[in-house]
């Protein structure tokens, strides 16, 4: 396995950061979770684009352009003999020292993993997920906006361990209003009465599948409202399904004991599994 450290190639033995880099002193860095399916980097520029808006927001200027980030994406699924696989693109704030100041750490470093990696839930896309509601709330806007994807994912990971505890599959978060806000990591979507309903972006990631469901839902002619809903709206639900560039589309079948519907894999839930699949089969960059 070949490592992308700023502008140079390690072997993962080799591939190392200074204990002084404040993206693991302080989590202070931004990152992304890209997926390539045969051959093709998928979604490959909306990815880029919010890791840049990600890096904006905290005030991080990445060393490299976008474009530059791009080809070294694509360099390290080349050197890696990659066609399908998951891709972590990060940019940390670089070293500094003891203290919190950015202005400590004169250049940010920039790192691509990239491995192979097959479906996240296995048998379970057939079944279905078990989810469970968490307390943990989906850190503020106010706060640490979920829009960015920061390299402190302490919020989702204390939001997992609730959900590992109590036997769920995934979690499912409310932001500090008690409206859904999304899972550990995807986003979350119900099926009611034919119509198919997902949170506003202000409580959690714009995900990238998310925008791609939204059109696949589209030219399906599906209608699609973008509401809140609260904890009555996710048990009453005929279907509910998350999305993520991990999860893919995971149906979610029972929540906290409650059975979703049927309790199997809903009509739009599975329609939209397979188109998406047919997207990412057809779609994306090209590696090679
Ligand atoms: N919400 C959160 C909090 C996420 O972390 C999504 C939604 C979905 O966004 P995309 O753009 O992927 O559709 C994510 C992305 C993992 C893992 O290891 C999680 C994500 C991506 C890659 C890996 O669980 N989450």
């Amino acid at each position: 396995m070949q490592i992308y450290i700023d502008g140079a190639f390690y072997p993962k033995e080799t591939a190392k950061i200074s204990v002084f880099d404040h993206g693991l002193l302080y989590g202070d860095g931004v990152f992304e979770g890209i997926r390539a399916y045969n051959g093709r980097i998928f979604r490959l520029q909306e990815h880029l684009d919010r890791l840049y808006d990600s890096a904006k927001t905290i005030d991080l200027d990445p060393p490299i352009s976008k474009e530059e980030m791009g080809k070294a994406i694509i360099e390290t699924m080349r050197k890696n003999n990659l066609r399908d696989g998951y891709i972590r693109p990060i940019i940390t704030r670089g070293v500094g020292d003891l203290g919190l100041d950015p202005r400590k750490c004169p250049i940010a470093s920039v790192i691509v993993i990239a491995v192979e990696w097959g479906a996240m839930y296995g048998d379970l896309y057939e079944k279905g997920l078990t989810a469970v509601t968490v307390s943990v709330r989906r850190n503020s806007a106010c706060a640490l906006p979920p829009n960015v994807k920061s390299l402190n994912y302490l919020n989702n990971i204390l939001a997992k361990i609730e959900a590992n505890y109590k036997g769920g599959d995934e979690a499912i978060l409310f932001d500090t209003n008690g409206y859904v806000s999304e899972g550990s990591g995807d986003n979350i979507y119900i099926v009611k009465n034919g119509v198919m309903f997902t949170p506003p972006t202000l409580n959690n990631l714009r995900g990238v599948t998310r925008l791609v469901v939204l059109e696949l839902a589209d030219s399906l002619g599906i209608s699609v409202k973008e509401q809140n809903m609260g904890y009555f709206d996710i048990y009453t639900a005929d279907e509910v399904f998350v999305t993520g560039t991990a999860a893919e589309v995971g149906p979610i079948t029972k929540i906290d004991g409650r059975t979703i519907g049927s309790g199997r894999p809903g009509p739009v839930t599975k329609q939209l599994m397979a188109a998406f699949r047919t997207t990412t089969e057809k779609e994306g960059t090209p590696i090679y």
